[in-house]
């Protein structure tokens, strides 16, 4: 490993803060020597990264019997709850079962106003700051503010006002768990708070939950809602305890991983300005004269899919996932013994130029011109959400999430890259700008 290391360092690559040409320089070494899969030790784990199309489908769909996730750092598990990201087995299944109503098309649908209003609110805010012409901005924060608010609409619906107050602790929670992945007393504090004042909210509800039944139609099925309905009905158990669990895992999942996708977004559309212009011109083309994009017009705007789609495969949230072998198993022509660790290295899969052509590393959306499934040379090398039955249930709640918000933004403002900024992806759970997206806006009004 050590002289792997020095390889790399001494490569003449120059040695920069961004981690994906490290990450994928080591990757592609080993590839080089020992394949697709190989063996790493992690500590006294056996762990096999596994990149090979083929055998990543063998693990998500066609055999993930055999497979289950593997524990996360207690911290992190913390941070993340004991819900639909890290349950297994029957409480997993029956969980889920329960949530996925939660973002059926024609649930998140009628989010699409709830967004709308978010980010309208937040571009009213950016016309503020741009009133005497163009000014820098701080992507990140705004788009964190605007998921945080999602998130907390999905989970909570009409408790949002207590949810966001929730919430806004487990943001302050996953700051000092950050700051002090060892001295992390405040976080195991807060974490009684969180879910002392989650209990309380649920109680709340439950006793003032005849107001919002499936009866009243239009309004979404929000998390809370399901699973509070679900508790109470004689032949499922779920307890307060379980949805305490859930709401955690909810916010977790969902905020920073969809702020992310939208901040790597900007930086891409402002240091790509041809595909800012064709993007905008989709946008304007689709919505004609209304300010906020239907759920129609959203499906219509396929060079905007593209984008998203083409962030995600360059810039994952979530660079890799681990399984475990739950027993001896045939992987490939490979035996692995029961315990081994398997890590997907979704962000070398999205990087293989074996997979995707020699313009890996470039940003090219048209690559996804004819879907998801026929962008590469194999339909599983695309893994941004993971795959099979335990692939991220938030996914179409995030692209029309990314897609609405970018379409909004786009009608009103153009955006180019600071000066300041610097190009450094880095990993602390999820991949973001390590120094920030500082990006110069300036309204737009028809060109
Ligand atoms: Mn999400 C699982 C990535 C947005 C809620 N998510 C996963 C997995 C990946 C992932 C990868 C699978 C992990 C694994 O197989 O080990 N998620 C993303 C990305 C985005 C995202 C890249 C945005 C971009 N996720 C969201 C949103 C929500 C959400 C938004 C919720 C509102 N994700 C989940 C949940 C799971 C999950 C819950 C676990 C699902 C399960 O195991 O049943």
């Amino acid at each position: 490993l050590m002289s792997l290391m020095l390889k790399a360092s001494s490569s003449p690559m120059p040695l920069s803060h961004n981690i994906v040409p490290r990450v994928l320089s080591f990757y592609h070494h080993w590839k080089k020597i020992y394949g697709a899969t190989f063996l790493v030790w992690f500590g006294p784990t056996p762990r096999l990264t596994v990149s090979d199309p083929d055998l990543i489908r063998e693990i998500f769909t066609s055999r993930s019997e055999f497979y289950e996730k593997n524990e996360s750092h207690p911290l992190v598990r913390q941070l993340e709850g004991d819900g639909l990201l890290s349950l297994k087995g029957e409480k997993w299944a029956h969980h889920r079962k329960i949530i996925t109503p939660t973002f059926h098309m024609d649930n998140l649908k009628l989010l699409i106003p709830v967004m709308g209003k978010s980010v309208t609110e937040m571009l009213e805010k950016w016309s503020e700051i741009t009133e005497s012409g163009e000014a820098e901005i701080e992507v990140s924060d705004w788009f964190q503010t605007l998921t945080e608010e999602i998130i907390t609409r999905t989970a909570f619906g009409s408790s949002y006002e207590d949810g966001k107050a929730v919430f806004r602790l487990q943001t302050q929670q996953m700051v000092y768990a950050a700051e002090a992945f060892r001295k992390n007393r405040r976080s195991w504090k807060l974490d009684k708070e969180i879910k002392k004042s989650l209990v309380k909210l649920i109680e709340h509800r439950k006793e003032n939950s005849s107001g919002d039944s499936e009866k009243c139609g239009k309004s979404p099925k929000d998390l809370l809602g399901l699973m509070i309905r679900a508790g109470s009905s004689t032949t499922t158990t779920i307890t307060v305890q379980d949805i305490v669990e859930e709401c955690k895992s909810f916010f977790f999942a969902g905020k920073q991983t969809t702020s992310n996708l939208l901040t790597w977004m900007t930086i891409l559309l402002a240091m790509h300005p041809e595909w800012q212009r064709r993007a905008r011109d989709e946008v304007q083309q689709v919505c004609a004269s209304r300010d906020l994009p239907s759920k129609d017009d959203v499906s219509k705007l396929k060079t905007l899919s593209t984008i998203v789609y083409e962030t995600l495969r360059l810039y994952p949230p979530a660079i890799a996932t681990i399984r475990r072998a739950k027993t001896d198993v045939d992987l490939g022509s490979y035996k692995v013994p029961r315990g081994t660790e398997l890590l997907i290295p979704i962000l070398a899969v999205h990087h293989d130029p074996g997979l995707w052509g020699q313009d890996a590393c470039e940003f090219n959306p048209d690559r996804f011109s004819e879907g998801v499934a026929r962008a590469a040379k194999h339909p599983m090398a695309f893994i941004p959400f993971g795959l099979g039955a335990r692939t991220c249930i938030g996914q179409n709640l995030a692209i029309l999430q990314a897609k609405l918000a970018m379409a909004v933004i786009l009608r009103r403002f153009e955006f180019r890259i600071s000066s300041s900024y610097q190009h450094a992806p880095t990993v602390l759970m999820l991949l973001y700008p390590q120094y920030g997206a500082p990006v110069t806006v300036r309204r737009w009004s028809g060109g």
